[in-house]
């Protein structure tokens, strides 16, 4: 590896649509320096099973049709992934595969990139793809890391990178606080162009942990953020889809049916059924415009944490949180983390802490954390009040006393932190400033990696102590290190359970994989399902979700069959899988090595139900 000083620097968002902000330059300089500190292999690996052409389609006949597409949009907008692949980091990410693979980084690969610069040209990529037979893969910006980032699920799918030529913001409405972008659009682009707008003081976005997101695709997938809009779907308002049969046809949902509306982002349902929660974690259409609503600047807002010093106190802590959270006393989704966690996110190796194998040891940790500005606890609640002072005083009140009935609850004072301090990236998170923090953890580990296990639960002591157990069961037997954080909703809580692990060391993501896979079915077995997953783990969270003989997954093949008859679109995303592969071992289960299944049907396959 070459010294972290000559590393080239981060681009922009001058520069690019994907860029960093300029505002926060010097903090992607030190992270991608972090980040390059811990990779042990080169960055670059050449492909060893050359072009991976999709099953269903010769060599040849693949090669002549991309000479074809070349033709309908242009032969710099088409790129074949046949010599190597590049992981780079967060901010640089590949388009053409996981960089944080989970199997073998060559299997959810893609065969080539396609760069539609219009709605024209997507739909000319679909009616292509349907004459080929040929699967896409649509990615608006690849980031979804932690579940797959760019990758396609089926091997050597043709991925169409949205972003890179449709990253405009189409409106920012000041009266009605509401967008329309484009899928290139992210939560850095956003920000930036309300406060360019001069509109900063007026609205405000709402961001998950990192900003490099696209505001659509996080949307369409259903992310989180931490100001009271943080139920990122339920704020959308509007979607242009591409649908996926040969006819391509483009829809408006809600009232971007009428022609000359003048709502389409203020009211998302327009007349007849509400078709957007079809377009969202499916393969039934892509998706080339989305409307957003923005929040108004709330007139003040204050963060607050406390830290909780027993490992026990998590299940009175969460009885407290609920009724709280319900009637929104604690206004947005916050969290509540693990000490370990807190560590990690300082951005250094574990190696720093701890020189052996196994599990990282507890007593380690707490000696650590004694010896910064916080100090030492097991659970650390994150949280923010808004309004003006009047306003938050009586909030924070009520916030005070119930945190206060578990013994040992420390409010910790913010004016006590220093400027670096994790704190302030969740304050600055909690009032929709996109950030670029949250990453360190994954240097805890060499060639650092993370997925992520996040089930759904009722908000309640019984049920964060029965996820927390077996959360730490299954990181116990695996040798993995927990580092949870509960993000509590209005109604349910995600745990989110990101195992951060060694890419290079196949022997740890077996682990990995054997960890999640136990834990989705332990979940299960208690009522408990993921809220998202890994696309690796997508067969298997789509199994868990069977009642009455799997209906809603016959439901789902019905609308797939209907929809895209040639099984073109993102084959087996959410475990949903077009006829045309159904019933050939693509559904991953476990322990496979390839992602693969046993070829796809000719045509457009046996429709059985
Ligand atoms: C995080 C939160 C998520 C998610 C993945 C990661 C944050 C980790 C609330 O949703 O899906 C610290």
């Amino acid at each position: 590896m070459p010294p972290s000083t000559s590393l080239p620097e981060t681009p922009t968002l001058e520069q690019q649509h994907s860029g960093i902000p300029s505002r926060l330059l010097p903090k992607a300089t030190n992270a991608k320096s972090l980040i390059y500190d811990g990779k042990t292999v080169s960055d670059t690996v050449s492909l060893q099973r050359g072009l991976p052409v999709p099953q269903g389609i010769s060599l040849k006949a693949f090669l002549a049709a991309i000479e074809e597409l070349k033709s309908v949009i242009g032969a710099q907008n088409v790129q074949l992934n046949d010599k190597e692949v590049k992981n780079g980091w967060y901010m640089e990410h590949p388009n053409t595969h996981d960089m944080m693979p989970l199997l073998d980084s060559e299997e959810f690969i893609a065969s080539a990139v396609v760069y539609p610069g219009s709605v024209e040209d997507v739909q000319a990529i679909v009616i292509w793809a349907n004459k080929h037979l040929i699967p896409l893969s649509p990615i608006s910006l690849g980031r979804n890391l932690g579940y797959g980032g760019s990758a396609p699920r089926v091997r050597g799918a043709v991925t169409i990178d949205l972003g890179r030529r449709m990253n405009r913001i189409l409106d920012i409405n000041a009266q009605d606080y509401t967008c329309l972008v484009e899928p290139g659009v992210t939560f850095y682009a956003l920000y930036e162009e309300i406060q360019k707008r001069g509109l900063g003081d007026k609205m405000w976005i709402d961001v998950p942990d990192l900003g490099g997101g696209s505001v659509l695709g996080n949307t369409l997938d259903r992310g989180v953020g931490y100001t009271p809009y943080g139920d990122h779907w339920a704020v959308h308002s509007g979607l242009e889809v591409v649908l996926p049969d040969p006819s391509a046809r483009v829809v408006r949902t809600g009232m971007g049916a009428l022609p000359g509306e003048n709502t389409w982002q203020s009211f998302p349902y327009g007349f007849g059924p509400f078709n957007d929660g079809i377009f969202s974690q499916s393969n039934f259409g892509v998706v080339t415009k989305m409307g957003m609503t923005l929040m108004p600047n709330p007139g003040g807002y204050e963060s607050f944490m406390y830290t909780f010093q027993n490992e026990s106190d998590l299940a009175p802590l969460m009885d407290i949180i609920r009724p709280l959270r319900i009637s929104m006393i604690l206004e947005n989704v916050a969290q509540l983390r693990h000490c370990l966690q807190t560590l990690a996110v300082k951005g250094q190796p574990r190696t720093k802490y701890f020189k052996g194998t196994g599990l990282m040891p507890e007593e380690i940790v707490h000696e650590e954390l004694k010896n910064t500005p916080v100090g030492d606890f097991v659970w650390v609640y994150y949280g923010m009040s808004y309004g003006p002072p009047h306003i938050r005083k009586h909030k924070l009140a009520i916030v005070d006393a119930e945190f206060r009935r578990i013994p040992g609850c420390r409010k910790i004072d913010p004016s006590t932190l220093p400027p670096n301090e994790y704190f302030w990236s969740r304050d600055r998170i909690a009032a929709g400033i996109p950030d670029l923090v949250e990453l360190a953890w994954v240097n805890w580990m060499p060639n650092g990696s993370h997925i992520a296990f996040s089930p759904v639960s009722p908000i309640s002591g019984d049920d964060a102590v029965k996820l927390w157990n077996l959360a730490k069961k299954r990181h116990t037997e695996n040798g993995l290190d927990l580092m949870p954080a509960f993000c509590v909703g209005l109604r349910e809580m995600h745990l989110i359970v990101e195992i951060v692990f060694d890419a290079t060391d196949k022997d740890m993501r077996k682990r990995a994989e054997k960890c999640l896979r136990d834990m989705i079915e332990d979940a299960a077995a208690l009522g408990y399902g993921e809220y998202r997953t890994h696309i690796a783990l997508m067969d298997q969270v789509a199994s868990t979700y069977s009642w009455n003989d799997n209906s809603l997954m016959k439901l789902n093949n019905t609308l797939k069959d209907a929809l895209d008859p040639n099984g073109i679109l993102a084959p087996g995303r959410c475990g949903i899988w077009p006829a045309r592969y159904r019933n050939r071992g693509w559904e991953l289960k476990g322990g496979e090595s390839s992602s693969e299944g046993n070829g796809v049907s000719p045509g457009p396959g046996e429709i059985k139900l």
